[in-house]
């Protein structure tokens, strides 16, 4: 059995989780990388190889799927010390009054239920060991409701709630519940917010130096790696441009 710490990550296939999952497979952690696009996973295999990296994929909206997904994990890689709840995206930027309906189930189902039935797969072990993890990837916008983000900002807000209400029923089973809230990292996140217009998605990070995901991926790394007394519970980590959801010091 390996002494390695094993950590899931969902949404490892890009972005946040992706980056996370380089940073803590070059320092000893082993990871289950879950995510839709299996080739992505398979090139982190291909980099770190297949004791380091276990590639599970599921759409976190499908209950059974995920279930599934844990129920069939090999022996050696069925303890997991940490779950890094990440796989999120907004879909769409429109006034409530011209939001589009598939959009915000998009955003409810994987923001909010996807992560919900995730971490219900995950937490039995945890609660039996009382021992674990969990990391929930919030957000800026999570804390505060900015012009159009409607539904992305309730899940976001939905995340903040229940990191806050997971870390009060699991801290009588020693399982840690810690929650990032990033403000603007430049990842592919923008592409699927404006559904691939990649020229629309570049503007989002023009005229200032956004967060790249190794930042988050390094934060998570640090806390992680605290002694186990220490629960960095919440961090909000913005560009040193970023003062607020809407406030960017840009210079075009
Ligand atoms: P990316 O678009 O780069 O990555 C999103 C990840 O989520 C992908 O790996 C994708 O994998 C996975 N994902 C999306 N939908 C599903 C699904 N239905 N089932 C399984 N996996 C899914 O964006 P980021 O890295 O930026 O986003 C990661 C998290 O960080 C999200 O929760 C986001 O809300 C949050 N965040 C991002 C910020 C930013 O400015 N970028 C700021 C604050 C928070 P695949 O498509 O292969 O399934
Ligand atoms: C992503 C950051 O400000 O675009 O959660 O909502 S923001």
């Amino acid at each position: 059995m390996s002494q390695k710490k094993t950590a899931l990550i969902t949404g490892a296939s890009s972005g946040i989780g992706r980056a996370t999952a380089m940073v803590l497979a070059q320092n000893g952690f082993r990871i289950i990388a879950a995510g839709r696009r299996v080739e992505r996973l398979q090139e982190l295999v291909n980099q770190y190889g297949e004791d380091t990296i276990l590639p599970i994929a599921f759409d976190v909206r499908d209950k059974v799927a995920v279930q599934d997904a844990f129920t069939n994990l090999p022996s050696d890689w069925s303890t997991i010390d940490l779950l890094i709840n990440n796989a999120g995206n907004a879909h769409g930027l429109a006034p409530i009054q011209s939001g589009d309906v598939d959009d915000w189930d998009a955003m409810l189902d994987i923001n909010v239920k996807g992560l919900l039935y995730v971490t219900k797969a995950v937490l039995p072990g945890m609660v039996a060991r009382k021992s674990g993890h969990i990391i929930n990837i919030g957000s800026i916008a999570g804390k505060e409701a900015y012009a159009n983000g409607n539904v992305y900002c309730a899940s976001k807000f939905a995340v903040d709630a229940l990191s806050k209400a997971m870390r009060i029923d699991l801290v009588q089973e020693g399982v840690k519940v810690s929650e990032i809230n990033p403000g603007a990292v430049e990842t592919e996140f923008s592409e699927v917010r404006f559904k691939g217009d990649k020229e629309r998605a570049a503007t989002v990070y023009k005229g200032y130096e956004a967060l790249q995901p190794e930042d988050i991926a390094d934060l998570i790394h640090f806390m992680v790696t605290r002694p186990s007394r220490v629960n960095l519970a919440e961090v909000l980590i913005l560009p040193a441009a970023q003062a607020s959801a809407t406030v960017m010091h840009k210079q075009l």
